[in-house]
Parts: structure tokens; C-alpha cells; sequence
């Protein structure tokens, strides 16, 4: 089901008019604004007559976010704003993002389009299982599913048994949490024998990266078909890129409100058509906290395939990975997302696993901690590992340890996004501390 018919199959030159017309609307608004932040931002933007110009627009970058804390890049005053959210970074500071009523409208249409582009109806139960609170997950995906008309379940994180109760009793039809947060929950459902009076269809998770031998892990889990979603809290939070269940592998940036661009992270120029990049979006439509050309710092590719359902938002590929992520092991690139498609495509493995870089040495080394999907599998334990090792092996062109443990003896994340990679730099082990 369309959310949107309309405006989610407009042709290509209704889609660059009506971007046109909202970036000409969006400049000409931030050249008027008198925040100090956007006065100097605008000095040097040119005439701006099209969608085509936008390359002549300066980028922005987290830390100008983060540097204007809380609210010096608001377009309006806070008395004006509906809502915060914000996101914690590393380091001190969190970075605090702000809606208008009118973002917040732009806030649930979105996310109404992602659920729908999952399989959601608006006579199905929806069991909301993204933390509520600062971070956008929760609230962001609510919003989109009353607006969808749905009943909602907003159960938050954790208490992965409780929630599989509730998904149980309430009968959703559909859920979304983090991708690893789903494994968890699966896993506790089995546990407590609930598993079979579960009937949910459809899954829609995002917020931490995952790879296609992931998906394949948690469809099989569930019985469902298992959807990306995209979204980062400084371009509004989820909704902004979501794939359709007939066209899977390819997600739609709903490129009416966030126009995308793939840029060389290295540099300033965008990649050739087809090459992954860094992800650059410009907000067309956002009121309190516009970007123009944010560096998101995620990488991937678009994608010049229709999709079968019609819509015709630009495509991208799914997220690889972050250009800040990226493992430099003896001068072998390497992301994350690569190793997790290795070990989570051998059917030995469970759903859990851990990278932890080892710097003790003077040249780093990787090694992959996993563990086997069954206690039947304890006597082939010395195989599997010489299995993947192998495997990473060819893949990753990189020598790789493998430590396979027995079921269920890495530690579960109950709450949050998954960590994965792990740095070793003295006798403690890393994943000890969990
Ligand atoms: O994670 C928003 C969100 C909530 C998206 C719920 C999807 C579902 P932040 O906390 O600001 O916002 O983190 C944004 O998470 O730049 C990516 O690196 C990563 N990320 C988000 N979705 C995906 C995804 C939310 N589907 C950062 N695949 C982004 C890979 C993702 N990475």
C-alpha cells in the first residue's frame, strides 16, 4: 500500500520542480534569518535557481552542530519549537535537534510512508519496541504509525520477555526495533515458548547497520519480512530512507523532503554514478533546524533500478558502513558490516558476535567472537572455526582470528544500539566489562 500515491510516484520533472522550488524557498529563508550561525553560513551562496545549483552550497558537518549547542543553529525561536530530541556523542556535548509543529507533521508523514512501504496497514496492531525518550527512534516511529492510522504499542526498550508477551497478547502485525535488539527478542521468545502464538508479518529495522546475511537470520527467526529503515536525528531522525517489501535491497530517500547527494569523503566532488560515497543530505522542507549538504558520514551507492512497487524516490544502496568506522588493519580497509556478512552467513553461528581489535602488538590484529547457534554443535566447534577463518580469510583478503563460544555466551545488549567493535589495548579483555 502507497501512503502517498501520489506524491510517491511523481515523474522526474515533477520531483525537480517541486525540489526546485523548495530549496529556492528553503535559501531564501536562511539568507533572511538573522542567527548569527546562518549569516555567516549564507555570505558566500550564490544565486540559487534550481535543484541544479545545489553544489554551489557549502556543506555542513556535525561538529557545526554540535559547536552551536544548544540551539544556535535554530531558524526560530525555541518558544517556537513543538519538541527536542537529541543524540549522545562520545565525546561530552549531545547534539540537540528541534522541531516546529510543521516538522513534526513532516515527522510522522514519513515514517507513515516507511511503515506502509514495510506492509503496514492502518487496521494493524503496531508494537513500537525503539527507545522513547531523547533519541528519535521511538517517538519518530509512533508518530508515523498513528498517522497511519495503526494502534499503537508503545513498548519501548528492554524486558525483551515482557515485550514478547505483549506481542503475543496485543497480536501485532507488525513491530520495529534494532536489528539486534529483534535477535534478542526472538531468542527470548523461543525461550519462553511464546515464539508460536506470535503472528507478526512484517519487521521495520534501522539505527545501527546490518547486513542482507543478517536479514536472512532474522527473517528465518521470525517468519517475516524484515525492512530497512534510514534516518539520523540531525536531518529529522528515522523516515529518512526506508525500502519497500517488494524492493528489497535498495532503499527510497524520500527525496521530496531530504534531497541526497554522494560526495568523496575525502574530498568535495561527488563519486561517479554508481560508486559508494559518503551519504550528503539537504533538508527541503525542515523549519527550526534546516542542513544544507550535511555530511552524514555513511556510506553507500545509489541505485538506478526502478523498484516493482512504482515508487519513484531515488534509490540508494543499503548503508555499508561510516566513513569513521572503517578498520585500517595493516593497511587493509575493512568495514564492520563486511565481517558480520561472513560470520552471519555461516549457519553454525548465532545471530551474536563481537570484533575486537587487538592493539597490543605493533601491528593491530582482528579477531571475531562468536558463538554456535546450537549445543549440538559442540563437537564440530574446532571445524567451524577453521571454517571461517577461511572464509574471512578470502573475503577480507586479511588474516582473522576466530573465537567460536558455546550458545549463549556473549553478552546480550538489552538497550541501544548494538556495539560491535571492541579495542584491546591491555590484559583486560574488552568484552569482559560488559
Ligand atoms: O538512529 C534514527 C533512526 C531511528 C533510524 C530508528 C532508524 C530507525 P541517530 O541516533 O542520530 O538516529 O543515528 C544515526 O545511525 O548516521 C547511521 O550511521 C546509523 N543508522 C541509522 N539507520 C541505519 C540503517 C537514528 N538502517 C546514525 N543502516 C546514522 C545503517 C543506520 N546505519
Amino acid at each position: 500500500m502507497l501512503y502517498q500515491p501520489e506524491l510517491e510516484t511523481l515523474d522526474a520533472a515533477a520531483k525537480r520542480s517541486l525540489q526546485s522550488e523548495r530549496l529556492t524557498a528553503l535559501v531564501a529563508r536562511l539568507r533572511a534569518s538573522d542567527t548569527p550561525y546562518w549569516s555567516e553560513k549564507m555570505r558566500d551562496v550564490g544565486e540559487i535557481a534550481g535543484i541544479e545549483d545545489i553544489e554551489t552550497v557549502p556543506f555542513t558537518r556535525k561538529h557545526e552542530l554540535r559547536d552551536g549547542y544548544p540551539f544556535g543553529l535554530l531558524t526560530v525561536p525555541i518558544a517556537e519549537c513543538s519538541r527536542i530530541h537529541a543524540s549522545s556523542g562520545t565525546s561530552g556535548k549531545p547534539t540537540v535537534v528541534a522541531y516546529t509543529t510543521g516538522d513534526l507533521d513532516v515527522f510522522a508523514e514519513v515514517n507513515a510512508r516507511a511503515i506502509a512501504c514495510a506492509g503496514g496497514r492502518p487496521e494493524d496492531v503496531f508494537h513500537i519496541a525503539y527507545g522513547y525518550g531523547l533519541f528519535t527512534g521511538g517517538l519518530g516511529l509512533h508518530g508515523g504509525a498513528e498517522r497511519l492510522g495503526m494502534t499503537v504499542v508503545p513498548a519501548s526498550g528492554g524486558n525483551a520477555v515482557f515485550q514478547a508477551g505483549l506481542l503475543a497478547d496485543m497480536g501485532a502485525r507488525g513491530f520495529c526495533c534494532t536489528p539486534s535488539y529483534s535477535l534478542l527478542l526472538g531468542e527470548r521468545a523461543i525461550e519462553v515458548g511464546l515464539m508460536d502464538e506470535i503472528r507478526v508479518e512484517y519487521g521495520v529495522f534501522g539505527a545501527e547497520p546490518w547486513s542482507e546475511e543478517m536479514r536472512g537470520r532474522i527473517e528465518a527467526l521470525w517468519g517475516i519480512d524484515a525492512i530497512d529503515l534510514y534516518g539520523l536525528s540531525e536531518v529529522i531522525g528515522p523516515g529518512v530512507a526506508c525500502e519497500s517489501v517488494e524492493g528489497k535491497g535498495a532503499p527510497f530517500v524520500f527525496d521530496d523532503h531530504f534531497y541526497p547527494e554522494i560526495i568523496d569523503p575525502e574530498g568535495d566532488d561527488p563519486v561517479p554514478d554508481g560508486d559508494y560515497g559518503e551519504l550528503v543530505v539537504t533538508t527541503l522542507t525542515k523549519e527550526a533546524l534546516p542542513v544544507l549538504r550535511y555530511r552524514t558520514g555513511d556510506v553507500t551507492r545509489f541505485v538506478f533500478e526502478p523498484s516493482p512497487c512504482g515508487r519513484t524516490f531515488r534509490r540508494m544502496d543499503r548503508i555499508a558502513g561510516r566513513v569513521d568506522d572503517m578498520l585500517v588493519i595493516r593497511g587493509v580497509n575493512v568495514f564492520p558490516s563486511a565481517i558480520e556478512a561472513v560470520v552471519m552467513g555461516d549457519g553454525a553461528i548465532s545471530g551474536q558476535y563481537a570484533i575486537v581489535v587487538d592493539r597490543r602488538g605493533t601491528l593491530a590484529e582482528l579477531e571475531v567472537r562468536c558463538e554456535l547457534e546450537s549445543a549440538d554443535l559442540l563437537p564440530q566447534r574446532d571445524t567451524v572455526r577453521d571454517r571461517l577463518e577461511r572464509t574471512l580469510a578470502s573475503a577480507l583478503r586479511l588474516r582473522i582470528g576466530v573465537d567460536v563460544g558455546e550458545p549463549g555466551s556473549l553478552p546480550r545488549q538489552e538497550a541501544g544500539k548494538a556495539r560491535r567493535v571492541f579495542e584491546r589495548t591491555g590484559a583486560e579483555d574488552p568484552l569482559a566489562a560488559l
